[in-house]
């Protein structure tokens, strides 16, 4: 049992008050994006009440607060994910702006014709597109590790694909389809063994667990603030300064530069030399204090309570008859589950579901070549975080049976 005061935590999140079509709200959908706690609600407005201003420009009063609440929050950032260097933080958009800035600035340096860069079929199309364009540009070969049945890789097989002619390995850390856990640091190894580079995608990962880039000797890393209490529109990318240093700016104009002549210009030093224009001033703050949350509650228990609430929920939807769960067992997955109950299309159990005030995902969870693997064109997602109860999970099992009967009806 876990030791965390779940109905304090709750007491943060003021959304957590909604009623929706009638009932409070259960929200089953962290995965696509967490909810808020008020003190980052209160940061970002606090900044632009009292602190408003570009930075890094400026040398006024509220430029200089500006400048230093925005590096503060790199700085939170390095520490939280272990990071050697603060140049090594550069904030993107999201996850999806951090792996194209990779595929783009170190794939067009260090990735020719007839090289390989391995992927798995469970990627995002955000660590899937981008590296298939790059493949397309470089007429490179994009090569897929084989998953296990249960939706799991097998290091016999990743050390089957990744080769010596292989540049880059991108895997997700978890999977936000089958909540499957990848062991990025052994795969890391094996990529470095043939001297290929380790990214990987933290999207699912980061607000779930403690995640360490040196630990786990990954050279790109990806995640997104929105998914891990932050506000929306902030992302990080952690690479390695020895591969940063190389690698050139993919956007280019204010505050990226050194010496800008007519027809020609120089850069400026990392982070910065990536961060072209205005930066996400408000997002990052509020990004820091997501952090300075999280910490508060604490890393490991947050992934042990979810783990609680993943397996106690496991349990009971595999008692539906009709009702498949796809990916590992609650053991090996994160807090996520993905499934299909037969006879009801997955947009009419999530419509079914919202009428009782339930949240969840339906869809193809922009993974579709993972779709086409388990056979299916979409699927329900309900995925859980530090604000969710058993109570709820209840509430939740209840409705699916009710939605179940619905649908079952014979006229
Ligand atoms: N997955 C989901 O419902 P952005 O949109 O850039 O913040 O994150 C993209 C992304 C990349 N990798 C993984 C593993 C992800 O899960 C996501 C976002 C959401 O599953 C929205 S599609």
């Amino acid at each position: 049992m876990t030791h965390l005061d779940i109905e304090a935590i709750r007491k943060d999140f003021p959304i957590l008050n909604e009623e929706i079509n009638g009932r409070p709200l259960i929200y089953l959908d962290t995965s696509a994006t967490s909810q808020k706690p008020q003190s980052v609600i209160d940061i970002t407005t606090e900044y632009y009440t009292h602190n408003n201003a570009n930075v890094h420009r400026g040398v006024h009063t509220l430029g200089t607060r500006a400048t230093d609440g925005y590096e503060k929050a790199r700085e939170t950032v390095r520490q939280f994910i272990h990071a050697k260097y603060f140049e090594e933080i550069i904030f993107t958009r999201g996850t999806t702006t951090a792996i194209n800035t990779i595929a783009h600035s170190f794939g067009d340096i260090f990735v020719s014709e007839g090289d390989e860069i391995v992927i798995t079929e469970m990627e995002h199309h955000a660590n899937l597109v981008p590296w298939q364009q790059l493949a397309k540009r470089k007429k490179a070969v994009l090569k897929y590790i084989p998953m296990n049945e249960d939706g799991t890789l097998s290091l016999e097989q990743v050390k089957e694909t990744i080769t010596e002619k292989t540049k880059i390995v991108s895997v997700a850390h978890v999977s936000n389809v089958l909540g499957t856990i990848n062991d990025i640091q052994s795969i890391a190894k094996i990529a470095h063994e043939n001297g290929a580079v380790m990214v990987s995608d933290g999207a699912q990962a980061v607000p779930h667990m403690q995640v360490d880039v040196q630990a786990l000797d990954v050279d790109f890393y990806a995640f997104s603030g929105h998914k891990m209490l932050g506000p929306t529109g902030i992302g990080v990318l952690y690479g390695k300064k020895k591969y940063l240093d190389q690698m050139e700016p993919i956007e280019f104009g204010g505050d990226m530069i050194d010496f800008v002549g007519l027809q020609d210009s120089t850069w400026t030093e990392l982070p910065t030399k990536f961060e072209a224009g205005t930066p996400l001033i408000a997002e990052a703050i509020g990004l820091g204090e997501a952090i300075r949350y999280l910490q508060k509650v604490g890393l490991d228990a947050i992934a042990e309570y979810e783990h609680e609430l993943t397996a106690y929920a496991y349990e009971k939807m595999s008692e539906i008859e009709g009702l498949e769960i796809y990916g590992p067992s609650a053991e090996q997955r994160a807090g996520l589950i993905t499934f299909n109950l037969a006879g009801v299309h997955p947009h009419d159990l999530a419509t079914a579901l919202d009428s009782h005030g339930i949240a969840v995902r339906a869809g193809h969870h922009c993974a579709q070549p993972l779709m086409k693997w388990l056979n299916q064109s979409s699927t329900a997602r309900a995925s859980f975080y530090i604000y969710n109860t058993k109570e709820e999970i209840d509430q939740f099992i209840t409705s699916l049976k009710e939605t179940k009967e619905f649908f079952s009806y014979e006229f």
